[in-house]
């Protein structure tokens, strides 16, 4: 009885002291790795796709928990509305796939496929990397007046390990529901103890102890999971939005122009962004002919460049 009270409480312990002794991400065969690819965003920018991507070497998995961070939460959120097209788990249609505690900087993010989820089956994913994202994270960038430069900003990714002692859930699962991305490691110790009062021969209240002397040794060995934090960071340069760009598509094509055109000579509506169509450098801030001119130029004639003041 004793000895069952001084593994809850030692466990923690161990854990940590076996966390901080392991090599790090990646480097434990069958880890399963997140990796974020770095993507180009234009301010105001809404609904930009992070790729996130599983590496899952030896395991399928079928099940996932993972939350996601932003630095910059006053430029840019993250959007609820995952679209599962073009991912890993796009045929988990109808699975428990949701984000959870969304608080505008931290949202956590589960998806689910095995057993225990009704009329997903066990789908999973097996064993891979470099291939579909697992998920695209949804995000808006805020419509900024600045517009006079750009900005980096990074989400992180990542999983937190899975502790049975600690009573962290396992942040991936197989298609049985069984945790993957780890593994057990077997942990042997001892434990001391010193009798407080004897009743005759026998010991009626004893005390842990961590220095000699004592009457009492227990040694004892337990398998615990191990699974190392997982992640990665994507960093979204967030550029300023590009000079010509009349409809806030962020291209400057015959798109533009041609709302160019209708807004000078057909009054059609104006450009989105009136420093972003006086295009010809005129500090002056009109939108006119010589603008027109030196947007055509450049569209189609190799002419100057597109300068907006
Ligand atoms: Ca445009
Ligand atoms: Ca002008």
């Amino acid at each position: 009885m004793y000895s069952s009270i001084f593994r809850h409480i030692m466990s923690p312990v161990i854990v940590g002291t076996l966390l901080a002794s392991l090599p790090g991400t990646g480097a434990t065969a069958g880890q399963i790795g997140l990796r974020a690819d770095t993507v180009e965003a234009y301010i105001g920018q809404t609904n930009i796709q992070v790729p996130i991507y599983i590496d899952n070497p030896l395991d399928s998995v079928g099940y996932f928990s993972i939350h996601v961070r932003l630095d910059r939460p006053d430029v840019c959120t993250l959007r609820t509305d995952l679209d599962l097209a073009g991912t890993l788990i796009e045929s988990w249609d109808g699975a428990n796939t949701e984000v959870l505690d969304f608080d505008g900087i931290h949202f956590s993010l589960t998806g689910g496929c095995y057993g225990f989820f009704s009329g997903c089956g066990t789908r999973s994913i097996p064993p891979q990397s470099d291939s579909l994202p697992l998920i695209y994270l949804p995000l808006d960038v805020l419509d900024s007046p600045d517009t006079s430069g750009g900005f980096d900003l990074s989400i992180s990714v990542y999983a937190e390990p899975y502790s049975e002692w600690l009573m962290m859930p396992p942040p991936f699962r197989g298609p049985q529901g069984e945790p993957v991305g780890g593994s057990y490691q077997l942990v042997e110790d001892s434990l001391l103890f010193r009798c407080m009062q004897w009743e005759g021969e026998d010991c009626v209240d004893w005390e842990r102890v961590s220095l000699p002397p004592y009457d009492s040794v227990e040694i004892y060995s337990e398998e615990l999971w191990i699974n190392d934090l997982v992640g990665d960071t994507s960093v979204i340069h967030i550029n300023r939005r590009p000079c010509g760009d009349m409809n806030k598509d962020y291209l400057v094509d015959l798109s533009d122009l041609i709302l160019l055109v209708n807004y000078l000579f057909m009054g059609g509506p104006p450009p989105y962004d009136p420093t972003l169509a006086n295009v010809d450098g005129s500090s002056d801030g009109a939108i006119d002919l010589s603008d027109l001119i030196r947007l055509v130029g450049f569209l189609f004639s190799g002419g100057p460049g597109l300068q907006c003041l």
